[in-house]
């Protein structure tokens, strides 16, 4: 029998990652803390943005996220991140249509 799984496009399988990537750090409490941020980010996105080496840019990167300010980035506060770097990423992988 298959799963939903099965079925799911690149572009889904793409969504899947960012959540399951998320909970990994987050783990059951399901928001990061400012190291578990740190630790996402330098782990898992290093490629695409400089590793965090000062407090004071973790500091103003966090707060930036933490739009409720309870000091937690949840769900939807992290996927402003990946939307932003995404976004700036973009140009960097546009086909070649020439
Ligand atoms: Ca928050």
């Amino acid at each position: 029998m298959k799963t939903a799984e099965d079925n799911i496009s690149e572009l889904e399988k793409g969504m899947v990652s960012i959540i399951q990537i998320f909970h990994k750090y987050s783990g059951h409490k399901c928001t990061l803390k400012k190291a578990e941020l740190r630790d996402l980010i330098n782990n898992e996105m290093s490629t695409f943005i400089k590793k965090i080496q000062e407090n004071e840019t973790l500091d103003e990167l966090f707060s930036d996220l933490d739009q409720n300010g309870d000091l937690e980035i949840d769900f939807k506060e992290f996927i402003a991140l990946i939307a932003m770097v995404t976004s700036a990423c973009e140009e960097l992988f546009v086909p070649d249509n020439s």
